[in-house]
């Protein structure tokens, strides 16, 4: 096609985008805050607020815009682009067949870098309009210790935030703030609604905030109690990072969006109907409330997320790079096949409406989109973070009932083999980022003089190490991995004991 004019992506030029690009149903001007947002990645815009964003279109309640705030330095970036385009960005869903559709989202109505003004991002959040604030702050950012589930009051930025609750650094301190302030003038509290990938998220985070704020007021952690709501969640939607070749491309499609967002068309969110504040009708388009998101959570985290963490542990030792290769290579396609429905299938609680094979096929077709182009490090990120969420539970569960743990224990001697080596079987490098790397490093660097070294690592694997039948395992597969048996040939055989 020949090639046309480019138009920057902004407020004024809405009217002049492309006609296979959908700009926003609704008057973007008119957009009120009803929704704060902490953590404004890729997932947040091709979820959430994609989710907001379809609700005014269908209802012109546009009273739930989102103002995003960064906690961290390295959101700087994401405000930068969202002052450059009036809040706007473009959300690029790419279909299996190699198809795209691409929509302008007016979800965003501003973003605030809390450490530039800490007092504005809680202002922001005791307006009575406001009545959530969400989050997709990733596993890490809850603080709790893997292997107990508790609190790390230990963490100097939690003893930071107390002794400064004007300006905190975590997101705890923000809350409590805002709760106080809103407490203080007699307005209602906002319901807290986690997004991340933890089950009952709503539920840690309550946890932890309670925690957290009974180390210095034990009488605001009982009112917090009684009357703030944290709604658990389950949500999904494959959401690569953004690649420079993802902005190409949308320039040659006439739009100029130095940060859109790109995923795949499916999406699912089902929440706890749990809200002290109002509530957005996000039921009117397709999102679900349900009394109990406990079966959703184990089956997705469990499955998809898990399910992936094989893909890429695993894959990345076999030296692959992205996703759908993994699911490519039959050995691997076949060891998922097998993971899910031998060591996944039987911990799982039955789910009104989904049948699991079924399920688990969806997800195999999900995963072997070749646009998609997730990469295997993407997956790899923060997985002292992941597996102890995704995987463990499995793994526990079926110790329990004695079960079968060969395929997690495999997957957890191929992360072993990658902390130490940083690299693939065949020598090519993989980098580890995890705020657990040294730790990690340090311990898989013991593998060949103790070979439980690695498992003894407790804030991820508590007593695991502890588990003969686990360790046992773990030992062997370790050893032939180590003695450089291809792991694409240990997956082969593992499908077909
Ligand atoms: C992935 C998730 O980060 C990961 O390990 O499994 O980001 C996954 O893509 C999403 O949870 C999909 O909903």
């Amino acid at each position: 096609m020949q090639s046309q004019t480019t138009i920057l992506l902004n407020r004024a030029n809405l009217p002049s985008l492309p006609a296979d690009v959908k700009r926003p149903a609704y008057d973007v001007e008119n957009v009120q805050t009803g929704i704060v947002h902490i953590g404004v990645g890729g997932f947040h815009r091709a979820h959430e607020a994609m989710y907001v964003d379809r609700l005014m279109a269908k209802t012109g309640n546009l009273s739930w815009g989102i103002c995003g705030v960064g906690l961290r330095e390295n959101d700087r970036a994401m405000k930068k682009v969202f002052d450059e385009q009036d809040n706007l960005y473009t959300l690029v869903e790419k279909h299996n067949d190699g198809s795209r559709s691409a929509s302008v989202i007016g979800a965003m109505t501003g973003f605030l870098m809390a450490p530039d003004n800490p007092q504005a991002v809680i202002d922001k959040m005791s307006e009575p309009e406001v009545r959530i604030v969400s989050l997709t702050i990733t596993e890490g950012g809850y603080n709790f210790d893997a292997s107990t589930g508790e609190f790390i009051t230990t963490n100097p930025d939690v003893l930071h935030d107390i002794e400064n609750p004007k300006s905190p650094k975590l997101v705890f301190g923000y809350l409590v703030a805002a709760i106080k302030k809103r407490r203080e003038n007699n307005v209602k509290p906002f319901t807290v609604m986690s997004c991340d990938n933890i089950q009952h998220n709503g539920h840690v985070l309550k946890k932890m905030l309670l925690a957290y704020i009974e180390l210095f007021d034990q009488a605001l952690a009982q009112w917090v109690n009684e009357n703030v709501s944290f709604p658990n969640s389950m949500v999904d939607r494959i959401t690569p990072a953004t690649t420079s070749e993802d902005i190409v491309m949308l320039k040659a499609q006439g739009v100029e969006d130095s940060w859109p967002v790109v995923c795949e068309p499916f999406k699912q969110w089902v929440i706890e109907d749990d809200f002290c504040n109002t509530k957005p009708q996000f039921d009117e388009v397709d999102a679900q409330f349900v009394s109990d998101v406990a079966p959703y959570e184990k089956l997705k985290l469990r499955m998809l997320n898990a399910g992936h963490s094989v893909l890429g542990l695993v894959g990345s030792v076999a030296g692959l790079d992205i996703i759908h290769e993994s699911v490519e290579a039959a050995q691997l396609k076949q060891l998922l096949s097998i993971f899910m429905e031998k060591e996944v299938m039987p911990t799982l609680d039955q789910v009104e409406g989904i049948d699991v094979f079924d399920y688990r096929d969806t997800l195999i077709s999900r995963f072997s989109n070749p646009f998609i182009k997730d990469t295997l490090a993407r997956i790899c990120l923060e997985s002292s973070a992941k597996l102890p969420v995704f995987l463990l539970p499995t793994v526990r569960d079926n110790l329990v009932a004695g079960r079968d743990v060969s395929i997690s224990a495999f997957v957890v001697a191929c992360w072993s083999y990658y902390s130490d080596k940083h690299a693939s079987q065949d020598g090519k490098p993989l980098e580890i980022n995890d705020v657990l790397s040294d730790t990690l490093h340090r311990a898989a660097q013991q593998n060949e003089t103790d070979s439980l070294s690695f498992l003894k690592i407790e804030e991820v694997f508590g007593e695991l190490a502890q588990q003969e039948k686990f360790a046992d395992v773990y030992k062997a597969f370790l050893e032939r991995v180590y003695q450089n048996e291809p792991v694409l040939s240990i997956s082969e055989a593992l499908s077909e004991e």
